[in-house]
C-alpha cells in the first residue's frame, strides 16, 4: 500500500491513502479478457486501458513504466501499486470480493480443485496457445505441436465439460474466465473445436453471461 506524507490544511503532517480507480491494461482479444470479466462478476470499478503490443505504449505514455514484462494483463490497484500473471489477478479479484464467490473459500478442497485449473489453463492451454501463435514457428511445427502437446489437453477439457457445466461443477468461479478466455482463440490460429461438443456448450453458456458479453462488447470482440 502506498503512503504518501502530506500536510493537511492546519500545517500537521498526516499519512494520505491514495484512492486511485483500478485500471485494468488489456489489448483487444488477449489474456486480459479473463480479468475484465472477473472485475464484472465481482462489481467492481474499473478503467481499461488499451496497451499497443508493437510499440508498448498506451494513450498514458511507455507501458513499460507500468509493468517491466510489458506483458497485459496488468491491473493497477486502488493503492496504485500494480499485480500482473493473469492467473493472480484472478485470485486477487476473487479474494478482495469473496461475497461473490469467485473462488471456493480458503482452505476448502474446491479452492485447490479451482486453483488446479487456474494452473492447467495458464501453464498447459494459454502457454501451448502461444506456441501456436508464435511468428518465429513454421505452421507445420505448430501443427506437430498442436497434435503432439495440445490434442490430448483439448480432449481432458471437453470429457470435463461432459458432466460439469463449470470447471468446478456447476458454479462459476474465475477459472471459467480464464479457459473461456483461451479457448476462445482457437479459430484464429485453426484450432478446430467441431469435435468438441462439450467445450463449444461451454463457450455458448460462457457467452449468456451478462459479465462475459459486456467485456467481449468493450473489446470490440463478438461472441462465437
Ligand atoms: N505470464 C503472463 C503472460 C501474459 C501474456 O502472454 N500476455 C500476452 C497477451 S495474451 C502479451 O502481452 N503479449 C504481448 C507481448 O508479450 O509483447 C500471464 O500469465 O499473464
Amino acid at each position: 500500500m502506498s503512503i504518501r506524507p502530506d500536510t493537511c490544511p492546519s500545517g500537521y503532517l498526516f499519512p494520505l491513502f491514495a484512492v486511485f480507480q483500478m485500471k485494468l491494461y488489456f489489448s483487444a482479444g488477449s489474456c486480459g479478457l479473463a480479468p475484465q470479466i472477473a472485475l464484472r462478476e465481482a462489481g467492481r470499478p474499473f478503467d481499461m486501458v488499451a496497451v499497443d503490443f508493437k510499440t508498448k505504449t498506451t494513450a498514458e505514455g511507455d507501458y513499460f513504466q507500468v509493468t517491466p514484462k510489458g506483458a497485459v494483463p496488468a491491473l493497477q490497484l486502488d493503492d496504485g501499486d500494480v499485480l500482473t500473471e493473469a492467473a493472480v489477478i484472478l485470485q486477487w479479484i476473487a479474494d478482495r470480493n469473496p461475497a461473490d464467490g469467485l473462488l471456493p473459500p480458503f482452505g476448502s478442497r474446491a479452492r485447490y480443485m479451482a486453483l488446479e485449473w487456474l494452473n492447467f489453463v495458464a501453464t498447459d492451454l494459454h502457454r501451448g496457445f502461444a506456441v501456436l501463435f508464435s511468428p518465429f514457428l513454421e505452421r507445420v511445427a505448430k501443427t506437430r505441436f498442436f497434435e503432439g502437446n495440445l490434442s490430448s489437453k483439448f480432449a481432458y477439457v471437453d470429457e470435463h465439460l461432459s458432466i460439469n457445466d463449470y470447471v468446478l461443477g456447476d458454479r462459476f468461479c474465475v477459472a471459467d474466465a480464464y479457459l473461456y478466455n483461451v479457448l476462445s482463440w482457437s479459430p484464429r490460429v485453426d484450432v478446430d473445436l467441431s469435435e468438441h461438443a462439450f467445450i463449444r456448450k461451454f463457450m455458448a453458456r460462457m457467452e449468456l453471461r451478462p459479465s462475459v458479453r459486456a467485456s467481449l462488447e468493450a473489446e470490440g470482440l463478438r461472441a462465437r
